[in-house]
């Protein structure tokens, strides 16, 4: 069995590693090895006059980026990465790679994000970037962990619906059979009929699917939400949820992915909880007063709005008590002023992270609801009938994956948080 590049230490024995020849420098009688698999990169060193010649003709025909195994013994050595390298008795090559690469994986030439995306397989390659990736896993794993602890049940919901859950933003309609389908904006609808199922407390974590045609560094048409829905709750209890799994998932990658960090010179400071509540009203007047912009009740917050309230709150925050006009039907309005209601926005800085409210659970409401925004009840027949069936009084929110990746890393456009991203004129590969 071969050993990972991270597990080579100087007092390791003979090793076997396979992987990538990340750089290749051939100094005379020297010859530099740089090999590199997804834990990290390892030192081979051959002198010319002493290797074997299996070494040598394996040396002639190999270039960067194929595939090597290499076997020999470890020694400690001050300038090596890691402190180590390898003086190989077999050096094999597994797969070779062709030649020009249409992409440096070395990145000598910092190369556009474009051609970085076309040829993602070996952007991929990259230890910085490999880092992303490893840290978006490790953040999934923790949503989970955080959720399983807490009991919740996860569940899987469909992506091919019949009708609109967020009404507003646009729809990818989809041939099904004979019928007109769409790919689903949001879980919404079906976590809530999980909360009539009785399962109190679900998550999901499953692609979105939103047809705007908005090209920004911070929207996908495809993205990952995070989906929770808890019953006997309002919002107060699911805010304080999520501000807890997102500092425990901060504190979870600061403890497991100290050597992705490195990789992107990060260090991870977990958010301090409670996140400040900040009403709708008082946003609205900090951004127009610090954008001059002409911001009234009613409106939303454009990328300049969030911008100055970042700069103003400085660190992860909600904004809390919307107008109940913005918010989607299925927010509650508060009873005893009725143009609010309990819906929140987790902010930070730099964007929105997640929304979420308590839900209308009483029947009658929640179908006038639906006829003020314009929309039709008898469009909702499946999801608007389990609330006359003790439909239990319930909260939840959406947290999307690559935003929570994104801020998390200071990465600068979204596409970088995705393997594939999925934007307005991105389909392949
Ligand atoms: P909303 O539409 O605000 O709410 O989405 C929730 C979160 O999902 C992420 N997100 C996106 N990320 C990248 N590109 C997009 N185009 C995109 N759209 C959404 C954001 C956003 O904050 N049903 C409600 C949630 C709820 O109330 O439970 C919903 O979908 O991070």
């Amino acid at each position: 069995m071969h050993t990972p590049i991270r597990s080579v230490t100087p007092a390791s024995a003979n090793v076997e590693v396979i992987g990538w020849i990340h750089e290749l420098r051939d100094l005379g009688g020297l010859t530099f090895l740089l090999l590199r698999d997804r834990t990290g990169i390892l030192q081979v060193t051959v002198n010319r006059k002493k290797a074997p010649a299996g070494v040598l003709a394996a040396l002639a025909i190999i270039s960067r980026e194929s595939v090597v195994r290499v076997r020999g013994p470890v020694k400690a050595i001050d300038k090596a990465p890691g402190g180590r390298e390898v003086t190989p008795e077999v050096l094999e090559l597994v797969s070779p790679c062709a030649t020009p690469l249409p992409l440096d994986v070395v990145e000598k030439v910092p190369a556009e994000l474009d051609t970085r995306l076309d040829a993602r397989f070996l952007d991929v390659r990259r230890p910085r970037v490999t880092a992303v990736f490893l840290i978006r896993s490790m953040v999934l794993q923790a949503v989970s962990e955080f959720l399983w602890e807490r009991d919740f049940v996860q569940i899987t919901t469909p992506k091919l619906v019949a009708a609109a859950t967020e009404g507003g933003t646009e729809l990818f309609p989809v041939a099904y059979f004979d019928k007109e389908a769409f790919l689903n904006q949001s879980p919404q609808l079906y976590k809530q009929m999980m909360m009539a199922a009785g399962f109190e407390k679900v998550f999901e974590i499953g692609p979105i699917f939103r047809a705007e045609e908005h090209n920004t560094t911070k929207h996908l048409n495809e993205a990952t939400s995070i989906d929770v829905e808890v019953s006997f709750a309002d919002q107060e209890d699911v805010m304080r949820l999520l501000e807890e799994l997102v500092a425990a998932v901060y504190r979870k990658v600061g403890e497991t992915c100290a050597e992705p960090l490195s990789w992107l010179k990060k260090e991870l400071e977990v958010p301090a909880t409670p996140f400040p509540r900040i009403p709708y009203t008082d946003a609205i007047e900090i951004a127009a007063r610090r954008t001059g912009e002409p911001l009234k009740f009613g409106d939303d917050f454009g990328a300049a709005a969030e911008k100055a309230l970042g700069e103003e709150m400085g660190t992860h925050y909600f904004i809390v008590d919307w107008p109940t006009a913005i918010k989607p039907y299925y927010a509650m309005p508060y009873s005893d002023r009725p143009e609010f209601c309990r819906a929140f926005d987790l902010m930070h800085p730099r964007m929105e992270l997640s929304s979420g409210a308590q839900r209308v659970h009483q029947y009658d409401l929640l179908a006038a609801q639906i006829r003020s925004k314009g929309l039709k009840p008898e469009s909702f027949e499946f999801y608007l009938n389990p609330f006359r069936f003790g439909m239990p009084p319930h909260a939840g929110w959406g947290l999307g994956a690559e935003r929570l990746v994104m801020t998390m890393l200071d990465l600068q456009n979204i596409r970088e948080a995705v393997l594939f991203p999925r934007d307005r004129h991105r389909l392949v590969p």
